[in-house]
């Protein structure tokens, strides 16, 4: 009888809340369909990264799932939640190629004609800065972005099976579905090292993007 009443009490009270608060503790589940970022194929020696994010968020703790194939075999791959909170932001199309000299391009860079890649920084204008890092262990913030030996490494047939659950900064967790998932790092053809970790344009290299959509509350 005694709990009967407690809840009789309570009630009221949580009526009481303006109906904007119950959003207060973001939820729900979401996903995302990882696609290859548009390449040309001779520049990038055929990459073709596919794979999908499922997402579920309490409050800000976001558990993770990405599966990926297609990648760079045995290397870490960086990846990361990224996008500006306040705005819809969409995955790269080549049109991002401007090839504007950014200082991450390779020295062979011919300014203004396109290499046929979309490198980080050309990307950047679409997708936005990095708002979750993707790491295996250790912080997830922006500031292990590039911390690579904290990324998941590609099995020998260039796949990946992530799980990780994280603390997002509210933001994150209030417009998830804002924002996109992007897996870097490809060895590209025009080098002979047969890897991706020896420079940062291949190490960063966007080479799958998902948009994030909810999928339930
Ligand atoms: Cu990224």
């Amino acid at each position: 009888m005694k709990k009967r009443l407690a809840t009789l009490v309570a009630l009221p009270a949580a009526l009481l809340v303006p109906a904007g608060a119950a959003l207060a503790v973001s939820a729900g589940t979401f996903g995302a369909a990882l696609h290859a970022v548009p390449h040309d194929h001779v520049a990038d020696g055929g990459s073709n990264v596919t794979g999908q994010a499922a997402l579920r968020l309490t409050g800000r703790q976001l558990d993770v799932r990405i599966s990926a194939t297609g990648l760079t075999p045995n290397e870490t791959h960086a990846m990361h939640i990224h996008g500006v909170t306040t705005a819809t932001n969409e995955c790269p199309t080549i049109d991002a190629d401007a090839n504007t000299g950014d200082p991450i391009d390779p020295g062979t860079v011919v300014e203004g004609v396109p290499d046929g890649l979309i490198s980080l920084s050309e990307g950047l204008p679409d997708y936005g800065p990095i708002d979750v890092s993707l790491t295996t262990r250790g912080p997830t913030g922006p500031r292990s972005g590039l911390d690579l030996e904290r990324f998941i490494a590609a099995d020998a047939e260039g796949a990946i099976e992530y799980h990780r659950s994280v603390t997002v900064p509210q933001d994150v967790a209030k417009n998830l579905d804002n924002l996109h998932i992007v897996i870097h790092g490809a060895d590209l053809p025009g080098d002979a090292d047969g890897s991706s970790q020896n420079s940062v344009f291949e190490a960063t290299l966007p080479v799958a993007c998902g948009e994030i959509d909810r999928i339930t509350r």
